[in-house]
């Protein structure tokens, strides 16, 4: 046996990529519902206000608003112990500065974690997930601007007081690392006030994306220190990206460059969140590209009382890095790197590395003792339906077998590993092109890119084979 008897086997979602009834019941537009459809190849739009002939993937994404008991039910019949979902900002306050919460959104996840709680699902929130209020960027130029702190405190506080006897597992920001790279402008910092256009052309203002993320770590701290102080219950998490990288070769320049990228991209936002500081490398790297971070007097001390109780993260691939010129570039998470041979990689260009699951979870666990959790892993891929009219998706079973073996091993190697929960358990949107057609679900949509299809739900192959593993804790995985 690997897994403890209280593992917490379950599935991920975020609210933007798959709730829609983005202007329902009072709802304002966040950062997601300005963003348009795209593909692999060509990049989605960011847009200022809502263009008629253009289509808002997350405007209805896959109707969860309305069908939350029935995907509810179908989380329960696999066997999900926890589930994580997020909670749109924008539910709860229209443009992030009203002082009254908006009563309909709120009674919304009321709906959404009594129903959890109904068939003995354990919610864990993200409690931002790439949908800052579109209204907050526009004014402020999103996280760039302090004041943001005091709108994410207070819609903390609200959603704390009122889930309280609900929810128990909290994590405050989705991939807060995203900050570190240019990609995380749009999904995360919302630096790009005024700015219209492919998402990959926003200009990249380091200065900006990480003054945003000193913010949001300022932000993070607060609202754990609050939640330790006033709901003792609570579990406070962060939520990181981890891009495994590498070395290409054993050049000690690719040492000490993959080293280097490994702690400002991988290791930065949680040696912060975990140990209640910046760490010493950062000094170094902000002076060589000229980042100047500003920061009050009370800061390092809210850093230190706000530190994280346990550590997650997301896990799709790895990539390698190296100093060598001419070497072959790959996809990844929000960031390319450079092709492993020894890899294969998903239709989207994300390399597949089971085996460096193990690694990063032994590289956590070594680094900060505390209980781990991967919240994120699993296979965008094409579905198609077969001529039985089924879903055989051997491919997302094959991965995620593989990701579970290890670990399984990591456990096994003395990891103290709480939970696991695929990403897009049900189809969603994809965050970073806005496809519906990179499908990860155990459960299928009918949904496609051009905006059709009648939202029906059907079960994959996958959805029988996740619930044989979930009976089992992970023995059979067969
Ligand atoms: C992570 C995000 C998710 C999710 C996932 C898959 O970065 O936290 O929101 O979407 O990646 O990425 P994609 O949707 O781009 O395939």
């Amino acid at each position: 046996m690997s897994f403890s008897k209280d593992f917490l086997w379950g599935g991920a979602c975020a609210a933007n990529q798959f709730e829609g009834g983005w202007d329902a019941d009072g709802k304002g537009a966040s950062v997601a519902d300005l963003c348009t459809n795209g593909s692999h190849t060509s990049p989605k739009w960011v847009t200022r206000t809502v263009h008629p002939d253009r289509l808002y993937p997350s405007h209805e994404a896959v109707d969860f608003y309305h069908h939350y008991e029935e995907d509810i039910a179908l989380f329960a019949e696999m066997g999900f112990k926890t589930f994580r979902t997020s909670i749109n900002w924008t539910r709860i306050f229209h443009t992030g500065e009203e002082a009254e919460p908006n009563e309909a959104g709120l009674a919304f996840y009321d709906r959404v974690f009594d129903c959890c709680k109904k068939f003995g699902i354990e919610p864990l929130v993200t409690i931002s997930h790439y949908e800052l209020p579109f209204s907050l960027v526009e004014k402020y130029n999103g996280w760039a601007d302090r004041r943001l702190v005091g709108f994410y405190l207070h819609y903390c506080k609200t959603i704390f007081v009122r889930y309280q006897d609900k929810v128990k597992y909290w994590l405050t920001f989705n991939e807060i690392n995203a900050g570190t790279m240019p990609m995380g402008t749009v999904l995360s910092t919302g630096t790009f006030q005024g700015y219209e256009g492919p998402i990959t052309e926003i200009p990249d203002r380091p200065q900006e994306r990480f003054q945003a993320l000193h913010h949001q770590f300022i932000a993070s701290a607060l609202a754990i220190a609050y939640a330790h102080e006033h709901y003792p219950q609570f579990r406070m998490g962060n939520m990181n990206l981890f891009a495994t990288m590498y070395p290409l070769t054993c050049d000690p320049d690719d040492i000490l460059a993959c080293q280097q990228q490994m702690q400002m991209v991988n290791w930065f936002c949680s040696d912060v969140q975990v140990r209640g500081a910046y760490p010493y490398y950062a000094s170094r790297f902000f002076e060589e590209n000229n980042i100047h971070i500003v920061m009050e007097d009370e800061d390092r001390d809210i850093l230190k009382k706000g530190t994280i109780d346990f550590y997650t993260f997301s896990y799709y691939m790895s990539n390698c890095v190296t100093t060598h010129a001419s070497e072959q570039k790959t996809a990844g998470n929000l960031m390319g790197g450079i092709k492993n041979p020894y890899l294969k990689a998903s239709d989207w260009g994300w390399q597949i590395d089971p085996k460096g699951l193990r690694y990063t979870l032994n590289e956590i666990y070594s680094r900060y003792g505390i209980p781990v959790m991967v919240v994120e892993n699993g296979l965008g891929a094409y579905d198609e339906k077969a001529a039985d009219g089924a879903i055989h998706d051997d491919y997302r079973i094959d991965y995620l077998r593989q990701h579970i073996q290890q670990m399984s091993e990591a456990v096994k190697d003395g990891v103290e590993l709480m939970g696991y929960t695929p990403w897009g358990c049900i189809d969603l949107v994809s965050a970073s092109t806005g496809e519906m057609a990179k499908r990860y679900g155990f459960i299928y949509v009918n949904k496609f890119d051009d905006g059709t299809g009648d939202l029906s739900r059907e079960r994959k192959d996958s959805f029988f084979w996740y619930k044989k593993v979930i009976a089992s804790n992970g023995e059979d995985l067969s």
